[in-house]
C-alpha cells in the first residue's frame, strides 16, 4: 500500500501552515537577506542576541560576486537550505510562485558558490581556506552540506529542478573523496552528525549505495578510541602548527559532548549535546533500516526508550542542561533552566518517525504527536515572525535577568537569533507535515496522526480523514475503494485515552480492541465508501512527574488531549509560584482566550488558591490561603500577550 499523495487540510494545523507559508517564509527569506532591521530583544547569551543574517550575501561572496567577509556563526549556511527545504515541502504540497521563483535563484546561487571539487562551506571558502576539513570536530563543514543534501534532495523531488540534486551529488561526492576507510582519505567524521541523515536521504533519492556506505563509515567510525579522529586532527595542528582560534582558546569540548567517548554501538542514553544526539539517533536509525542491522536499530529503540522514560520534559523538550544544550543525568528535569531547544524537539521527530516507520508502535507516533503540539509549535509565536530557540518551563522574567544561570532563558521570542538553526528547522517541520500522518506497509495503513486530510494510496484506494483534534477526541476516516481490497487500517490509539475509544463502520459498532501495539485494527475487503467514525474519551486529566524528578515533587500539570497546559500571569496574576491547586477539583474547559493574530484557544480553568503570608521571606505564621479561579492555555500558546510569568507545573494543594 504505498502512499502516493496526502493532502491536508485541517482546522488546527490550517493556520500554522498557512502562516509557515505566507509569512514565515517570507519573513525568513527577507532576515537571511538583511532586509529586517535587527530585532530589540537583547541577551546576555551570545546565540540568541542579534546581529544581520548575512547568510545569502555569505554565499554571494563565496560566489565572487561581491566582496567582503564571511559574517555569522560557521554553520550561518545552514539557515538558507533548511529555509530552502521548508519551501520544498510548501511548494510539494501546492504551489507558490514567489517562494519558488526565491528557491530556483537560491538553487543558482549555490551552485555558483560551490567549489569545483563539490566543496561548499562559505566560512570557510572565504576567510579561512587553509582551514578546509582540519578541524571537523568544530568546523560545522559537513553539516551545513548535509543540511544542503537535504535540501537539495527535497527540493529536486518537488520541483524536478536537477541542479538542486546535482549539487547535492557533487557535495557528497566531494565527501566520499576525501572521507573514508581507504588509505589517503580521512578516517573522519563530523562534530556535529547531520551529514550521516543527508547522505542516507540522498541515497534513497539517487540510488548510489555509495553514498549509504559512507553514512555507515562515519557513524561506526565515531568515537573509536584509541586513535580518535578528533583527537588525531588536534595532534596534526599542533604538529603542523596550523593552531586555530578554538585550539588557542582550548574551547574544544569534552568528547562526550560530540557522541565521541565510545563507538555509536555502545551509547545507551542520550548524551552531550541534544541536537546533535538526536540527528546522530535519525542517521543512526535511518542506515540501520537500510542495512537490516538489527543490533543497531535496536540501540535505537533502546536509547529512545531511556530518552523518553527519563530525560524528557512532559512538552517533548529534551536538553536540561543549558552549559552543553545537552541532556542533563536521569530524571534531572528543572522547569526554569530548562534548554529544550526547538531544533531538539524537531530532531526527536525526525529520529521518532525513522522508529515508527520501521516498528510501527503507536508509543512513537504518541510522542510525534506530543512533540508537535507543544515542543515544537511553542517555537513559534503566532504571528509566525518571532521565535523562541530555548523552551523552558517556567519563566519568571524578574528572576531571570537576576540569574546568570537563566541567561539563556528569554521571557518572549525575539524577531530573529544570532544562532537561527531554530526558526528554519520549525518550518521544514510544519511544511512537511503531510509525511507524518499515515504510514503504511503492504497490507496495512496506519493512521498515525490525527489530521484532517486525504491520503491517496497507488492501488487507488483513498482515506479522507475529518478530526476534531486536539480539541476534541472525534475522528471520521472515509475510505474509498475504487475495486475491493483487502488491507488492514490501523488507528492509533492515543496513550492519552487510556484505551476508552468508540469505533462505528458505517453506522454499526465495530471492535475497540487496543492490540499490544497500540493500534485498533479494522482488517475486511474494503469496497465502495465505508465510514469509520472513531472517538477517543478526551478530558482534561492531571499529570503527575516521576518522584525522582525533583523540580516537580508535589507538584501537577494539566493537560487535554495531546495538549499540555500553562499558566500565564496575564490570566492569572503575577507571583504564579504562590498558586496551588487541589488535585480532586473538577477543571472546565470551554471558555475560549483571545491570544493573538485573531487566534483563540480553550482554555482549561479550575478552582484554585493563593498562598500568602506576612510578606517577610519566612515566618513561623503558616501562609493564609485565598481562592481565586486558575485559567490555564495551551503551552504552546503562551508568551504571545507581552512579557509575562509562565509555569507548566503547578503547587499540588497538600
Ligand atoms: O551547532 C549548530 C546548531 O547550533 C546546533 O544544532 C544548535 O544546538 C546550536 O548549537
Ligand atoms: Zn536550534
Amino acid at each position: 500500500m504505498q502512499i502516493n499523495k496526502v493532502e491536508l487540510a485541517d482546522s488546527f494545523w490550517d493556520f500554522y501552515r498557512d502562516a509557515v507559508r505566507t509569512k514565515m517564509l517570507p519573513y525568513q527569506w527577507r532576515v537571511i537577506n538583511d532586509e529586517v532591521p535587527t530585532p530589540t530583544v537583547k541577551s546576555a547569551n551570545p546565540y540568541l542576541n542579534n546581529q544581520p543574517s548575512h547568510a545569502i550575501r555569505n554565499l554571494r561572496i563565496a560566489a565572487g560576486e561581491v566582496n567582503g567577509h564571511f559574517s555569522g556563526y560557521r554553520f550561518q549556511d545552514s539557515d538558507v537550505y533548511k529555509w530552502l527545504e521548508a519551501v520544498a515541502y510548501v511548494l510539494e504540497a501546492g504551489c507558490d510562485e514567489e517562494l519558488k521563483a526565491h528557491a530556483d535563484a537560491v538553487v543558482a546561487l549555490v551552485g555558483r558558490a560551490q567549489a569545483t571539487d563539490g566543496y561548499l562551506d562559505t566560512y570557510i571558502q572565504i576567510d579561512h581556506p587553509e582551514a578546509k576539513f582540519k578541524h571537523v570536530s568544530m568546523s560545522h563543514e559537513l553539516y551545513v552540506m548535509g543540511h544542503y543534501i537535504e535540501a537539495g534532495v527535497a527540493y529536486n523531488h518537488a520541483t524536478g529542478n536537477q541542479a538542486a540534486l546535482m549539487i547535492a551529488r557533487k557535495m557528497a561526492d566531494c565527501l566520499d573523496h576525501n572521507f573514508g576507510p581507504e588509505a589517503g582519505k580521512m578516517h573522519g567524521y563530523p562534530g556535529h552528525p547531520e551529514i550521516e541523515l543527508a547522505l542516507a536521504k540522498l541515497a534513497d533519492a539517487t540510488g548510489a549505495e555509495r553514498y549509504y556506505k559512507l553514512a555507515a563509515y562515519m557513524l561506526d567510525q565515531r568515537g573509536k578510541q584509541p586513535d580518535n579522529f578528533f583527537h588525531q586532527q588536534s595532534a596534526d595542528r599542533r604538529e603542523t602548527g596550523s593552531l586555530d582560534e578554538l585550539d588557542r582558546q582550548n574551547a574544544e569540548p569534552e568528547d562526550d559532548y560530540f557522541q565521541n567517548d565510545r563507538p555509536i554501538r555502545a551509547l545507551k542514553r542520550g548524551e552531550g549535546h541534544a541536537v546533535r544526539m538526536v540527528y546522530l539517533l535519525t542517521g543512526m536509525a535511518r542506515v540501520a533500516r537500510h542495512t537490516h542491522d538489527a543490533e543497531l536499530l535496536a540501540k535505537c529503540a533502546q536509547i529512545w526508550r531511556h530518552i523518553t522514560n527519563r530525560q524528557m520534559y512532559i512538552t517533548g523538550g529534551i536538553g536540561a542542561d543549558p552549559w552543553h544544550e545537552g541532556f542533563g543525568p536521569d530524571y534531572y528535569l528543572p522547569n526554569s533552566t530548562a534548554y529544550c531547544e526547538t531544533c531538539a524537539a524537531c530532531g526527536m521527530v525526525f529520529f521518532t518517525q525513522q522508529l515508527l516507520l520501521e516498528d510501527p508502535q503507536a508509543e512513537y507516533a504518541d510522542l510525534i504527536e506530543r512533540e508537535l503540539y507543544n515542543g515544537i509549535i511553542s517555537g513559534m509565536a503566532l504571528d509566525a515572525e518571532h521565535f523562541f530557540y530555548v523552551n523552558p518551563l517556567a519563566v519568571d522574567p524578574a528572576e531571570i535577568t537576576a540569574d546568570k544561570g537563566r541567561e539563556h532563558v528569554l521571557p518572549e521570542r525575539p524577531s530573529w537569533l544570532a544562532c537561527a538553526c531554530c526558526p528554519p528547522n520549525l518550518a521544514r517541520v510544519v511544511a512537511a507535515l503531510h509525511h507524518y500522518i499515515y504510514t503504511s506497509n503492504a497490507d496495512t495503513v496506519y493512521v498515525q496522526q490525527f489530521i484532517s486530510s486525504r491520503a491517496q494510496f497507488a492501488n487507488g484506494v483513498t482515506v479522507a480523514q475529518v478530526s476534531a483534534l486536539p480539541w476534541n477526541g472525534k475522528t471520521t476516516l472515509t475510505v474509498t475503494a475504487p475495486k475491493p481490497s483487502d488491507f488492514t487500517l490501523a488507528i492509533r490509539v492515543p496513550y492519552w485515552c487510556n484505551g476508552q475509544l468508540t469505533v462505528t463502520i458505517d453506522g454499526i459498532p465495530g471492535k475497540t480492541q487496543v492490540d499490544a501495539d497500540g493500534y485498533c485494527r479494522i482488517s475486511r475487503s474494503w469496497d465502495d465508501t465505508t465510514k469509520v467514525n472513531v472517538e477517543f474519551a478526551m478530558a482534561p486529566r492531571l499529570v503527575w512527574a516521576n518522584p525522582r524528578v525533583a523540580a516537580d515533587v508535589n507538584k501537577v500539570a494539566i493537560q487535554n488531549g495531546p495538549i499540555v497546559y500553562a499558566a500565564e500571569e496575564v490570566d492569572n496574576g503575577p507571583r504564579l509560584a504562590t498558586i496551588a491547586i487541589d488535585p480532586y477539583v473538577p477543571l472546565r474547559i470551554g471558555q475560549q482566550v483571545p491570544i493573538a493574530m485573531g487566534k483563540k484557544v480553550p482554555a482549561i480553568q479550575l478552582d484554585a488558591v493563593r498562598k500568602q503570608n506576612s510578606g517577610k521571606p519566612f515566618s513561623s505564621v503558616k501562609p493564609v490561603t485565598e481562592s481565586m479561579e486558575l485559567t490555564l492555555i495551551p503551552y504552546f500558546a503562551w508568551a504571545n500577550r507581552g512579557v509575562n510569568e509562565m509555569t507548566v507545573w503547578l503547587n499540588e494543594k497538600i
